[in-house]
């Protein structure tokens, strides 16, 4: 996501570092650079236009911020600017009383139903109780899809195949949900290929009905300007509150993220990063300023990382590699929590300096999938007792996990060495745990 302005910024700003003085020169050939990189990137022109007649403003005559050099001053100003066109973080609205409804409205195939489940699964990670519905009575399928996948991830989904008028049905999903003593109701609308007077009216009265805490308009980031051209139709009909930027992982542009803030003056609140349930996160303006900018998005894996280790268990991992007592069946809770935290990647991308050079890289997580196949197919005493596993015991786990004796071999060599290591470790004081899977 956002490769092309990353691109973009990354070369200019290891292009300022070398510069010297805070010069016209300098400045000026920065602003052409960036103007150049935004309208590239897609970036509405009026959005360009604001941007740099700003920067330009802080820029002139300007002494160096403090501690830094001409170059990192430019950077750091820019960042600032970038910050600024991005606004701040909005959270989801609390609701005043439950159930707080958020509606998610758009065009056809921009990813609301996809964003319903997604944004379900998030509200649910932090505790809410939530259900998803939809209004859509036209497609056959709309309910079904929405509620397939609000099964896949075990949250209620209403639905009534009969009941064809849309506003009806929303009063009546809000009902349900209250009486379910449901937090959140996400109710996915209909979509259509153009925007028409009849979806239009029909969203306008489902709002006044259910009153929802949110109106998030679902934009697909791949339509660039249009989506917003749309989104600036529906706000001023309908009346948006966010928006939600999908496929962001594609070969979107980006510059849309730049330009909602300031065009329709409502924030955006989550992003899609591609096509998989996980793939969803909040928006935050200085992770992704920082992202555009090439600094490495530490904080969102520090976030990611903490989420999936579940901190007890590391820390009693962690002593009981103190204890050298380490077992197979450690390796493979270690190898579990490193696989929870989402496609390697994913995160790998986000190291500051890494990003940009693993542009194609791929992590070959099949390997983690055979060592945990071979450590599934172990007895438990062969877990805790590794030296038993001989040459027929090997055969059979083999057998069991689908793979070779040599694979089996190379996870007990593997094991052996970091248990090795650990003992050294222990004898040396020197830790740095849980994180040293053999790769
Ligand atoms: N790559 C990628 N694909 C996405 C993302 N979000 C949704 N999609 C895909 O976009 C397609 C359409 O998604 P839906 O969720 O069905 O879209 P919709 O807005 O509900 O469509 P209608 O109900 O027909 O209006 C599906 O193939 C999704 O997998 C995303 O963030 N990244
Ligand atoms: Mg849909």
């Amino acid at each position: 996501m956002f490769e092309l302005l990353t691109e973009k910024f990354s070369g200019l700003v290891e292009k300022l570092k070398r510069a010297k003085r805070l010069d016209e020169r300098t400045v000026e050939e920065a602003l052409k650079d960036i103007r150049r990189a935004l309208l590239e990137a897609d970036v509405n022109v009026e959005v360009v236009q604001q941007f740099i007649k700003d920067l330009k403003g802080k820029l002139v005559d300007r002494e160096l911020i403090k501690g830094l050099t001409a170059g990192e001053t430019v950077v750091k100003l820019i960042y600032d600017e970038v910050l600024e066109v991005l606004g701040e973080h909005s959270p989801l609205q609390k609701p005043e009383k439950t159930p707080g409804v958020i509606m998610l409205v758009g065009l056809q195939g921009t990813g609301k139903t996809t964003t319903a489940g997604k944004l379900a699964r998030l509200l649910k990670s932090k505790g809410y109780t939530v259900a998803v519905a939809s209004t859509d009575v036209r497609r056959p399928a709309a309910m079904k899809q929405l509620c397939t996948l609000a099964q896949s991830i075990d949250v209620k989904c209403y639905a009534d195949e009969d009941e064809k008028d849309a506003v009806k049905l929303a009063e009546k999903f809000v009902k349900q949900a209250e009486n379910d003593g449901i937090s959140y109701l996400i109710l996915d609308t209909a979509g259509r290929l153009h925007i028409d007077e009849e979806l239009m009216d029909e969203l306008v009265l489902i709002k006044s009905r259910v009153h929802p805490v949110e109106v998030l308009y679902v934009a697909d980031a791949m339509q660039g300007q249009d989506a917003i051209n749309t989104a600036e139709v529906y706000h001023q009909k309908v009346g948006l509150t966010g928006v939600i930027l999908t496929k962001l992982d594609g070969d979107a542009k980006g510059g849309i993220a730049l330009s909602v803030r300031r065009v329709l003056g409502v924030p955006i609140k989550f992003i899609g990063t591609g096509e998989k349930i996980e793939d969803f996160q909040p928006f935050y303006p200085d992770r992704i300023a920082q992202r555009i900018l090439g600094l490495g998005d530490i904080q969102s894996l520090i976030e990611k990382m903490q989420a999936a280790i579940d901190e007890d268990k590391a820390e009693e991992m962690a002593k009981r590699v103190m204890n050298a007592e380490f077992t197979l069946e450690d390796l493979k809770e270690q190898i579990n929590m490193i696989r929870n935290l989402g496609p390697l990647e994913n995160i790998l991308k986000m190291i500051p300096g890494v990003g940009s050079k693993l542009k194609h890289l791929k992590v070959d997580e099949k390997k983690f999938i055979k060592i945990e196949a071979i450590i599934n197919s172990m007895t438990p005493e062969e877990r805790r007792n590794p030296q038993i596993i001989n040459g027929s015991r090997k055969r059979r786990i083999a057998r069991g996990s689908g793979t070779t004796i040599v694979d089996v071999n190379q996870v007990l060599k593997q094991y052996k060495e970091m248990k090795k290591l650990m003992k050294k470790m222990k004898k040396s004081g020197k830790m740095k745990l849980p994180f040293n899977l053999p790769m």
